[in-house]
């Protein structure tokens, strides 16, 4: 039994920010009122968020709809593009399910790690019975308005509580400019877009390919269920048309990355992640070097102005979106493929995935490493660093 406290805590992800609070983290009571100030950097699309606990109640942190985009414009932009719209995907009505929710490619992919899988059976994950873009199921909200020729830069975050998602407009292809707000070294069109909870894509689709159209996931159910957003070209009409985007668009951060090599690092910090399943009816619980949050006695020490590098180690058969406070790392390799330039603040690894990160220790302070899946996080998939 969890019980509900008066206090709600508000995330400000927004950038890296000095609050005088651990995680850039703010409590305020309820019905209470809280003002600050910041100065918003760095530039790009940025996310505001709960980060109350919910553990076993699913009207709680971020399975709510306290979230928002937030965009901190560029001081200088060359704006090649003719219009901007903002996406916000979030799913409603949660319930407990026995049922894994990974998507069938991840299955497919994890195959031969079966043996790998615990002996105890999996415990409760999260299903839902309806799904948004802005808020608003498919087909009930206002169209995207578009004009054959306009090149429109979408803004899309995946205000999830636990679901990874996937996007597509059919006919189209997106040609990805940041990642997490950070614009990407290299860019590059891809078909389908890929979003773990709380991760950011901005890109440009050219539109040429005139019709009504549906913006939305190409899983089935979920489309059904209102993951999606009707495109409409200045005089197309009739129903919105889905079509399922080419089979083989797996997505792969390092297509985005720079051929320079990577800056060195005077430090790796190791950080493997288990599972311990919680069984039939229970809670897993997830560790990082053995240790569940709660476990660990003292937050990692690290050096200020030092250079990291966060070796990811995933010997669980789940996908994690992981996210770093306060601050913004760069990939430098994603499952033995070495890789530059690429900035973000979460990067989902894959089910038995290796990812390393690497920053620079400048953010003085407390800063919440965690699983931004919140049944993951409310159960032990966190660590506290400290720049001294
Ligand atoms: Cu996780």
């Amino acid at each position: 039994m969890v019980r509900r406290s008066a206090q709600r805590c508000v995330a400000i992800c927004l950038s890296i920010v000095e609050i005088a609070s651990s995680s850039a983290s703010i409590w305020r009571p309820a019905r209470g009122k809280l003002r600050y100030r910041l100065t918003p950097q760095p530039a790009g699309l940025r996310f505001v968020h709960s980060h109350v606990v919910a553990g076993t109640d699913l009207h709680r942190g971020a399975y709510t709809g306290q979230h928002a985009p937030v965009y901190v414009e560029p001081a200088h932009d060359p704006g090649r593009y003719d219009q901007e719209v903002f996406l916000t995907t979030h799913e409603w009505e949660p319930f407990f399910t026995g049922e894994e929710m990974e998507e069938e490619e991840e299955r497919a992919e994890q195959e031969e790690d079966k043996e790998k899988r615990e002996p105890a059976a999996n415990g409760w994950e999260v299903g839902y019975r309806l799904f948004s873009i802005n808020g608003r199921a498919l087909g009930h909200g206002e169209p995207v308005r578009v004009r054959q020729g306009e090149r429109v830069l979408f803004h899309i975050l995946n205000a999830s509580a636990t679901e990874n998602v996937k996007l597509a407009l059919p006919g189209h292809r997106f040609l990805v400019v940041a990642l997490d707000g950070n614009l990407v070294p290299t860019l590059k069109h891809v078909d389908v877009l890929r979003l773990g909870a709380a991760e950011r894509i901005d890109a440009i689709v050219e539109m040429n390919h005139p019709g009504v159209w549906i913006f939305g996931t190409p899983r089935d159910d979920d489309r059904k269920n209102g993951m999606g957003v009707v495109v409409e070209y200045a005089g197309a009409g009739g129903d919105p048309q889905w079509v399922s985007p080419p089979r083989k668009s797996k997505w792969d951060y390092t297509i985005f990355g720079s051929s320079q090599p990577a800056q060195k690092t005077d430090q790796v910090i190791p950080m493997t992640f288990r599972k311990i399943n919680g069984g039939k009816g229970g809670f897993n619980r997830w560790t990082i070097n053995g240790k569940s949050y709660e476990d660990q006695s003292a937050p990692t020490k690290l050096q200020k102005g030092l250079r990291y590098r966060l070796a990811l180690d995933n010997r669980t058969d789940d996908p994690h979106p992981l996210h770093l406070h306060r601050n913004v790392f760069e990939l430098t390799n994603v499952d033995g493929r070495p890789t530059a330039g690429v900035k973000k603040d979460v990067v989902v690894i894959r089910g038995f995935g290796r990812v390393d990160i690497d920053f620079t220790a400048d953010q003085p302070g407390l800063s919440l490493f965690h699983c931004h899946h919140q049944l993951h996080m409310d159960y032990g998939f966190m660590q506290l660093f400290d720049v001294v």
